[in-house]
């Protein structure tokens, strides 16, 4: 990791705090709507649950400029716990809001929990609970939850298992899931879920680490932590939350930052694990602790047309950039489903009415979706492009953001696909179809094992510019 750069009032509040058993670590950003009660919420859960231990609340935000950090700061612990529960916590409940420092000029959510990370070292903490500042589902129970297999099961790494609904976690069900099962071996069905579990070894762990990244600064940081959780060997598990309920976003208009952060860092941590996973041949299932809950998360709209349509305009300006990331059998495929995705959602625009942006409609996700019901984004071709792009990216480690940016298109394609097939059938069928997709990728991974083995030929044959000492072989 790079020099640990902490400002004095961090020095200060390390200083004053001395040692804590347990960490709830929360980032933010502008998230004064919800953090009191995300705040209040672990701090009844620490007293509640741990009531022996000497436990310490730490956010740490990028000065944002709504009340966020004065919130914290007065966000009391609830009183019944003491008053009905009768707990008496042997210890004093602390609680710190922090702006944390840039790393080499970048900040983000990785940069917010690197500062986490460095203050859970610095107290020697035996379990750090990091949770999102937009939940509207935390309950006390999740420090338990997270907490509990590293303080009582002797596990380092808890990630979390959520009803999300279907068309929520997109990133997750198309990329990170099934490439972190399939190269790893590990199904961690949400290995960017952003509500982790972490013990005192990790965390020291990750401070020794050099592979931090700008895009570890930023959303790049859950992929991160769970893929260094697995390549350094620690004990992990899963952990039953219930729903995840936190601020929504249209897959369509939202996640595009995301998404070139969280994939540049799983592609760059393939690149530098290849060993760890080349002889990786199945997956098994992970430990899954705590009560398994029914629940419905609320629904999410997609604008499928916008979809599609952001797919076929990336083809028409993309094209030549695909053939440098992709095998050309693959490309060829790619681009008659592109063809295909703008037809449709041409005349399904003309069918709905809808002139100019697609964003302008107020036709339902199901209506939207119904109207281009003939396109289809196959899986396998959706698993031969993640994993062309892992060869790319050993090949030209220079150019993963661009090609990254690059795929954001064919991400919306490959969503656009899913919410598509996805239209009428419950959540858990739904579920049903990422694990497919998830076995598909295992399937291919002879082909990713083959094209790493081969890729200096075929690059050289693309026409690409391959860096001198760009290794060859597998
Ligand atoms: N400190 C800090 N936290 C951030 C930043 N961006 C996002 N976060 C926090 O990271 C968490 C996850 O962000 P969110 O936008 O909800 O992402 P998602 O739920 O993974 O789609 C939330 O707690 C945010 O407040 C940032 O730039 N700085
Ligand atoms: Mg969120």
């Amino acid at each position: 990791m790079p020099a640990t750069a902490l400002t004095p009032a961090i020095r200060d509040e390390i200083a004053r705090l001395e040692r804590a058993d347990i960490m709830v670590g929360i980032p933010s950003f502008k998230n004064a709507a919800t953090i009191g009660y995300v705040v209040r919420a672990a701090q009844a859960g620490l007293v509640q649950y741990f009531p022996d231990r000497k436990p310490v609340v730490v956010n740490a935000d990028a000065g944002s400029p709504d009340g966020t950090q004065r919130i914290v700061v007065e966000t009391e612990p609830p009183d019944y716990i003491e008053q009905i529960l009768l707990v008496r916590p042997t210890n004093r409940l602390d609680r710190v809001s922090l702006t944390y420092p840039e790393i080499n000029g970048t900040g983000g959510k990785g940069a917010a929990l690197r500062t986490i990370f460095e203050m859970a070292a610095a107290l020697d903490v035996q379990a750090l609970v990091v949770v999102d500042s937009d939940l509207r589902s935390i309950v006390p129970e999740w420090i338990e939850l997270l907490a509990g297999p590293i303080v009582k099961g002797g596990y380092d790494f808890v990630a979390p298992l959520y009803a999300r609904y279907k068309y929520d976690g997109t990133i997750t069900n198309t990329v990170t899931y099934p490439l972190t099962r399939t190269l790893y071996g590990h199904r961690i069905r949400q290995p960017i879920g952003g509500d982790f579990g972490v013990s005192g070894d990790l965390v020291r762990h990750y401070l020794t680490r050099d592979d931090w990244t700008d895009d570890v600064s930023k959303f790049g940081i859950d992929i991160w932590m769970t893929t260094s959780a697995l390549t350094g060997g620690f004990a992990v598990c899963q952990t039953r939350l219930g729903a995840k309920v936190h601020d929504p976003k249209d897959p369509s208009t939202d996640l595009g930052p995301m998404f070139r952060q969280v994939v540049g860092t799983i592609l760059r941590l393939a690149v530098l694990h290849a060993d760890h996973w080349l002889p990786i041949h199945t997956s098994h299932e992970v430990p899954a602790y705590g009560f398994e809950r029914i629940i419905d998360p609320p629904p999410l709209e997609v604008n499928t047309l916008r979809l599609l349509t952001e797919f076929h305009q990336g083809s028409l300006t993309l094209a030549d950039r695909w053939r440098m990331m992709f095998a050309p059998a693959t490309v060829e495929t790619l681009l008659v489903i592109a063809g295909e995705a703008g037809t449709l959602a041409d005349a399904a625009a003309a069918k709905l009415g809808i002139s100019g942006d697609a964003a302008s409609t107020r036709a339902t996700t199901v209506e939207m979706a119904d109207a281009v019901a003939a396109f289809h984004f196959p899986d396998d071709l959706w698993a031969r492009l993640v994993y062309d792009l892992i060869v790319t990216a050993r090949d030209r480690p220079d150019a993963i953001e661009a090609m990254v940016a690059s795929l954001v298109p064919i991400y919306f394609g490959r969503v656009g696909s899913f919410v598509i097939e996805n239209r009428h059938v419950s959540t858990d069928q739904a579920e049903e179809r990422v694990e497919r997709q998830a076995r598909e990728f295992e399937l291919l991974k002879p082909y990713l094992v083959a094209r790493w083995s081969e890729a200096g030929r075929e690059t050289a044959a693309l026409g690409g510019a391959a860096p001198a000492g760009a290794r060859g072989g597998g």
